[in-house]
């Protein structure tokens, strides 16, 4: 079942079932080799999601901003190459939403805790919006919150649930959104948590 959220964003509800197995063992060997940690906001905030990468390069933020980074700054060591079930993953859902061609060179992996959220902003450090971003979303669900290009647009909710994806381009793809506090729960296979994978051409 597809949904088409805006113009350009489009659901693919229970997509990621089918490879449920192969993204659960990927996830644990990019984080055996690069652990989940709660990164410091440019602002002095710890981030309430804790957040690890695979691929060419990682999303990072501390003191000095946000920024795609080659190299885990807790190690020193590139990030984990991203693993070729998740790559095909993500271009078949990319295709899927209309995507065909996409190449990701980022996945910023992120896991939330109950209590834990990701306030309103816009994914704005890549440098080709011309490609679009597909989230894959495991554990427990969520309620994303998606708005429009301006702050202050309005602002809709849709729940995201265990294998849910989304691809977000085209308009949307530079869309406020933002997840509200995960809800106490618990997953059978992940537990008191929520993990969403984003795919991203980053650089
Ligand atoms: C999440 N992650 O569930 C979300 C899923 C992030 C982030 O927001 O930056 O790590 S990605 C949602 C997304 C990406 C690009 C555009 C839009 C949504 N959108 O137009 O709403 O952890
Ligand atoms: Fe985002």
């Amino acid at each position: 079942p597809r949904k088409e959220l805006a113009e350009g964003a489009v659901l693919l509800r229970g997509f990621a079932l089918n490879y449920e197995a192969a993204i659960l063992s990927a996830i644990d060997a990019v984080v055996a080799a690069a652990p989940f940690r709660h990164m410091m906001t440019p602002g002095g905030y710890r981030m309430s999601v804790a957040m690890t990468n695979c691929g060419k390069v990682g999303w990072v933020s501390d003191g000095k901003g946000y920024r795609y980074s080659p190299t885990d700054p807790d190690s020193g060591k590139p990030w984990p190459a991203m693993p070729e079930t998740l790559l095909t993953l993500a271009q078949t859902a990319a295709s899927e939403g209309g995507f065909a061609g996409f190449v990701p060179d980022a996945c910023l992996i992120n896991r939330y805790e109950p209590g834990a959220k990701l306030s309103l902003h816009q994914d704005r450090d890549e440098c080709d919006f011309s490609a679009p971003i597909v989230s894959v979303s495991l554990g427990l669900s969520a309620t994303f919150q998606f708005g429009g290009k301006r702050r202050s647009d309005p602002i809709a909710k849709h729940a995201l649930h265990h294998g849910d994806v989304v691809v977000w381009g085209g308009p949307s793809r530079l869309f406020h959104h933002g997840i509200l506090p995960l809800k106490e729960g618990e997953h059978a296979r992940l537990g008191r948590c929520r993990i969403n994978l984003t795919f991203r051409k980053a650089s």
